[in-house]
């Protein structure tokens, strides 16, 4: 089986505490004939809240752990000594987490932010002691309540894709670069490894009215796949898109451009199957240095006999993107009309 199923979407049961009972006591104490009544009331049961992370950007850890209990309320005392209320039970989800009715399949919520949290079961409030019942006709009630329950419901997370088409390769590939030129994101671009650490978001348009999403994935190297230079969070951001435009530069001569781009094939099959299977559309970046052509050429021959084909560009100056941008156009609304 492997490693890192791609998990989008989990049930889970949250059950919110239910309040502590509320005390019937009298006090009692030598020398004092009548005390009255002395009974606290319960405390508060603990709520069950959703809380956005950007920390996270998977559901998998759900698989294992579905159920969530919060604590009870404290029962209310004699010597009106209240119950403690429970704290509130936190479940922390990955920005972009869709939260459903499992029942109704209603949309309960988003979460976007890690702030504020989401309700999604109240914890019950806890019941009056004796003490709160004492008025003037009725000095020594000896009514009290229970908690009330605290809600409880099955409910759907999803995860939503980050962005529809995902930029990989090694660092410095000029992924951000391509980002820049083919929408209005505005990400970090510089002559050395590992500039971007977490994916910025691009909207690229292909007409009016029609667009969808790229994100530049920070660059991946060997060993992605057992968590080498962040690579356990790359590649949960990879698994969040649904197609992947994988860039390999040309430029570097001392570079083999087919070990490269088979190597990062490699790190995507041994962290999922579901990736290595993820539809893809390679570009050769840098094909205005000199030198470039003949790596372009290679990786060219290489393809051919996989059938794949290969884009020249040189992101930098603009060159051969509208065409790369509408192969990968023509690929998502393939998927999209198949889902
Ligand atoms: N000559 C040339 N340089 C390019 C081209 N595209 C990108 N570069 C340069 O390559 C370097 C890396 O570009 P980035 O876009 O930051 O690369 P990246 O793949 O996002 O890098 P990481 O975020 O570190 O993984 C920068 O100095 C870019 O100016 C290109 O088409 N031609
Ligand atoms: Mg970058």
């Amino acid at each position: 089986m492997d490693k890192h199923p791609f998990i989008d979407k989990v049930r889970i049961f949250v059950k919110a505490g239910t309040g502590g009972s509320g005390c019937l006591s009298f006090r009692r104490e030598k020398g004092v004939p009548f005390g009255g009544p002395d009974g606290g009331n319960g405390g508060n049961g603990g709520s069950v809240i959703l809380l956005g992370n950007s920390g996270l950007s998977t559901l998998i850890d759900f698989r294992y752990k579905p159920h969530f209990e919060a604590e009870r309320g404290e029962h209310g005392m004699g010597k009106n000594m209240y119950g403690r209320n429970a704290k509130d039970m936190t479940i922390l989800v990955p920005l972009g987490t869709v939260v459903k009715d499992f029942d109704t399949g209603e949309v309960l919520g988003e979460i976007l932010n890690e702030n504020p949290g989401m309700l999604i079961a109240k914890g019950g409030k806890g019941g009056r002691g004796n003490t709160s019942y004492k008025c003037s006709t009725n000095r020594a009630p000896k009514s009290f309540e229970y908690g009330e329950e605290g809600e409880e419901k099955t409910i759907f997370l999803e995860l939503k894709s980050i962005a529809d088409v995902g930029i990989i390769g090694y660092p410095n590939a000029g992924k951000s670069t391509l980002l820049s030129k083919i929408s209005k994101a505005n990400p970090k671009i510089a002559n050395y490894p590992f500039t971007t650490l977490s994916p910025n978001l691009g909207v690229v348009r292909i007409e009016a009215g029609v667009s969808f999403t790229w994100a530049d994935i920070p660059g991946l190297i060997d060993g992605a796949h057992t968590g080498a230079g962040l690579g356990g969070e790359i590649l949960r951001h990879v698994e969040r898109t649904k197609i992947l435009v994988h860039m390999v530069d040309v430029s570097a001569e001392e570079r083999d451009p087919v070990k490269d781009y088979t190597n990062i094939n490699k790190e995507l099959a041994l962290y999922s199957k579901e990736l290595a299977k993820k539809p893809q559309v390679v570009a050769a970046n840098k094909l205005d240095m000199p030198g470039a052509k003949k790596n372009y050429e290679l990786l060219k021959k290489h393809l051919a006999k996989k059938k794949v084909k290969l884009f020249p560009i040189a992101a930098m100056k603009g060159e051969g993107l509208k065409e790369l941008v509408f192969e990968v156009f023509k690929k998502y609304k393939k998927i999209k009309e198949k889902n």
